[in-house]
């Protein structure tokens, strides 16, 4: 199952040649900007600098930042006419980031994103949902376009309106539902409840755009009756289509003829061995109307090379648990909201639905995790409730070592997410 075979499964000496080649017209097109010509300048490197692979770690990072200061346009290299699209994501605080790209740069798009639908085992017979939002968003004209590509019949029926899209599930004998998995673990209980889950012809779930643990999506699985890959991108890379799993599950094939991948320690910024795991740093090789090199993900992987079964030679990443910037100190141990979640799934009677409350009260950080009790008449039996919350506080302080204080809610009133989850909620300025 290969939309590109050649490409896919390239001998790693071949695609080398391939990247590294492509690495320095992807360097020259970025010295056409402003930005890289300082960011070179004041690295004190030209082009000629770059002989082998090996030379990228002398290349300057790109942050978020940069994005930022040069806001809307200032770091295309291409003249306005040629851009045919513009896409941004909503950043916490003020401007957006500012994405574009040419006639060419959204061909390579759903050739990728084709791509990571076919190896989940998506085809010109699935009938594709997709859930995500429509709009500024990668996720949903992404998606769309690659679907479109291998000829599936594609529904952009967008984010929200649940019962409409459970109806034309049902309807349109939806076979393939893309969204995040929030939002899928939210539809997949809904049609629960519903009691439509024998009307449905779902059979694979491309999701992505968050992270998921293994315990959350099986959830989503066993509740639909499907198989789900996790897909990973970045609209500041291109969107999705930088990474995704194949059937087979095992780590998240990088489209290593378009980006190269490195592994940095995020203090140092050394590059760090394959195998180990730091931050995800990416250089998107063929972009042409937004050059980038080294950019700074801020999430937290790391890289494996070995060829996977299915026979793509292309390296895979492990799923993305943490981003570096959404670490918790709580009481001086380390913890990202992820490794919670995992604690939380495998606990019974309570929703897989949380929050993280984090305050701070004599100047350290205080966690309450807020969860939701999946059956609402335990709230009127005080011993199973009592013994329901020390069994999660237990949890968390003997897995994870933290001290958390555990608030258990009624069923439903924690908010329900149509894209990402907000699961931190930082009250930190207001204690
Ligand atoms: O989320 C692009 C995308 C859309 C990917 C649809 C996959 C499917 P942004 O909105 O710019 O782009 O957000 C990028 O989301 O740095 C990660 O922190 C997070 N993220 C994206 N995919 C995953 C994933 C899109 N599969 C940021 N697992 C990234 C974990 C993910 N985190």
């Amino acid at each position: 199952m290969f939309f590109q075979k050649d490409l896919e499964t390239m001998p790693r000496a071949a695609l080398r040649e391939l990247q590294l080649e492509r690495l320095k017209s992807a360097v020259d097109r970025a010295l056409t900007t402003p930005l890289y010509q300082k960011k070179f300048k004041e690295a004190g490197i030209t082009p000629a600098s770059i002989k082998s692979l090996d030379d990228l770690k002398h290349l300057p990072f790109t942050y978020k930042a940069d994005f930022r200061d040069n806001y809307p346009f200032g770091m295309f290299a291409v003249p306005m006419k040629d851009i045919v699209r513009i896409h941004a994501s909503s950043g916490t605080t003020g401007k957006p980031t500012v994405v574009g790209y040419t006639k060419n740069d959204l061909n390579v798009w759903s050739d990728l994103v084709a791509r990571l639908a076919v190896a989940a085992g998506a085809t010109s017979d699935d009938v594709a949902q997709i859930s995500f939002g429509y709009g500024l968003f990668t996720g949903a004209l992404g998606l769309h376009y690659g679907l479109e590509k291998i000829g599936a019949t594609v529904i952009p029926i967008s984010s929200g309106n649940t019962e409409k899209q459970l109806m034309l599930m049902q309807d349109f004998g939806t076979t393939l539902l893309v969204a995040t998995p929030t939002y899928a673990m939210y539809l997949s209980e809904s049609a629960k409840e519903a009691g439509i889950l024998d009307n449905l012809k779902l059979r694979i779930g491309l999701f992505g755009s968050e992270g998921c643990t293994p315990g959350m999506r099986e959830r989503i699985e066993n509740n639909f009756g499907i198989t789900a890959t996790d897909n990973y991108g970045m609209s500041e890379l291109m969107g999705p289509g930088v990474s995704g799993e194949c059937h087979l599950r095992d780590g998240l094939h990088i489209a290593e003829d378009h980006f190269i991948a490195e592994i940095i320690d995020p203090e140092t910024g050394e590059t760090l061995p394959d195998g180990e795991t730091g931050e995800l740093v990416v250089t998107p090789l063929t972009k042409e109307a937004l050059p980038v090199l080294r950019y700074r993900t801020g999430d937290i992987t790391s890289l494996n090379t070995d060829v996977c079964k299915c026979g793509r030679t292309h390296a895979r990443m492990a799923k993305v648990t943490a981003r570096s910037d959404d670490m918790l100190i709580i009481k001086g141990v380390n913890v990202f909201p992820s490794q919670i979640e995992t604690v939380l799934i495998a606990i019974n009677h309570i929703s897989p639905h949380y929050q993280l409350e984090v305050r701070r009260e004599n100047f350290s950080d205080h966690l309450t995790v807020v969860v939701e009790l999946a059956d609402g008449s335990l709230l009127e039996r005080f011993q199973e409730l009592e013994a329901l919350r020390s069994e999660i506080h237990h949890k968390l302080r003997t897995v994870l070592g933290i001290d958390a204080k555990i608030k258990l809610v009624s069923p439903k009133t924690i908010e329900r997410f149509q894209g990402k989850a907000k699961r931190v909620v930082d009250l930190r300025d207001k204690s």
